[in-house]
């Protein structure tokens, strides 16, 4: 990685997220190493970061494409102390966080599809993995998982996801700095996080969807069997997703994989 693990440490002490890295040069998943650091009572914000992943993972037992030296793997531990049923806003909250980073770095259009995919031009370029320790009614910890895609390039992706990934040096057109991002992202993370906890999701909400795709579009939903489809309106106060279905009953989905069936050809940018 082209940071030093002490200078990037001491660059977030006091900070929020970032205060304690602990780095793997190739490793399982970082979300398991800080699942497992979670269970062990490690304090908020403590990190892991990983050159290469050989499980990487998505959501529902999907693999997360994870070469090394290429990209960013990263799996950040939070302690909110909202109820565990409004643990999906941290999902919304990372997704702001990480297109207000690669906005720095990149041209072109970046969106945030519902719920945990970033996207420039329309093909993934990050994803986000929310996994959550909670008793009745108090969340333990949040294991935020980011991918970001930085400098991959397209004869390095497998043919399952040729065609809907891409990375910062294929939008670029250039190698970007693995470091530099971090360093951005924690910072982002740490200022999204804060105000979260302490003004509440709001901001967030408006923020996520201005850079939102699938709003205004008619989609569908598919969340193991059930499919459900209808107008996407925009996500709640818990970052559940809004669907007007038919006869304009209003559906509130929680999780699942969402495609645009058809344009909202009304929206710029959708
Ligand atoms: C996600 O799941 O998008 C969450 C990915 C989270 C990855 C990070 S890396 C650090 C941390 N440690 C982990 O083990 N995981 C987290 P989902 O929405 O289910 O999307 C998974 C799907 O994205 C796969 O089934 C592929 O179709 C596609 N995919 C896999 N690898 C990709 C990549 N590198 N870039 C773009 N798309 C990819």
């Amino acid at each position: 990685m082209d940071f030093c693990l002490s200078e990037l440490e001491r660059s977030f002490a006091g900070e929020i997220i970032g205060h304690k890295i602990y780095y793997f040069e190739e490793i399982g998943s970082t979300n398991d190493e800080a699942y497992h650091l979670g269970r062990q009572g490690l304090p908020e914000g403590s990190a892991v970061i990983a050159d290469a992943q050989k499980a990487g993972k998505g959501r529902l037992a999907r693999s997360w494409h994870s070469p090394p030296k290429a990209n960013i793997y990263t799996s950040v531990l939070l302690r909110p102390k909202f109820a565990p049923a409004a643990a999906p806003r941290l999902t919304i909250m990372a997704g702001v966080a990480v297109a207000e980073t690669l906005k720095m770095f990149c041209p072109g259009n970046i969106q945030l599809k519902w719920p945990n995919d970033v996207l420039i031009e329309g093909k993934k370029v990050c994803g986000i993995l929310a996994q959550m320790q909670a008793e009745v009614g108090k969340i333990d910890f949040i294991v935020l998982g980011i991918g970001i895609n930085v400098n991959m390039s397209a004869n390095n992706l497998p043919p399952d996801i040729e065609k809907s990934a891409t990375s910062l040096m294929m939008q670029a057109g250039t190698v970007i700095s693995r470091g530099k991002i971090l360093i951005n992202l924690y910072k982002n993370l740490s200022k999204w996080y804060k105000k979260l906890i302490n003004d509440g999701f709001e901001e967030i909400r408006q923020k996520w969807t201005q850079g939102a795709t699938l709003i205004g579009c008619e989609v569908q939903i598919n969340y193991h069997k059930e499919i459900i489809r209808g107008i996407a309106q925009g996500i709640d106060e818990d970052g559940a997703l809004l669907i007007r279905g038919a006869e304009s009953k209003e559906i509130r989905v929680m999780a699942g994989d969402a495609s645009i069936i058809k344009e909202n050809k009304n929206a710029a940018g959708n």
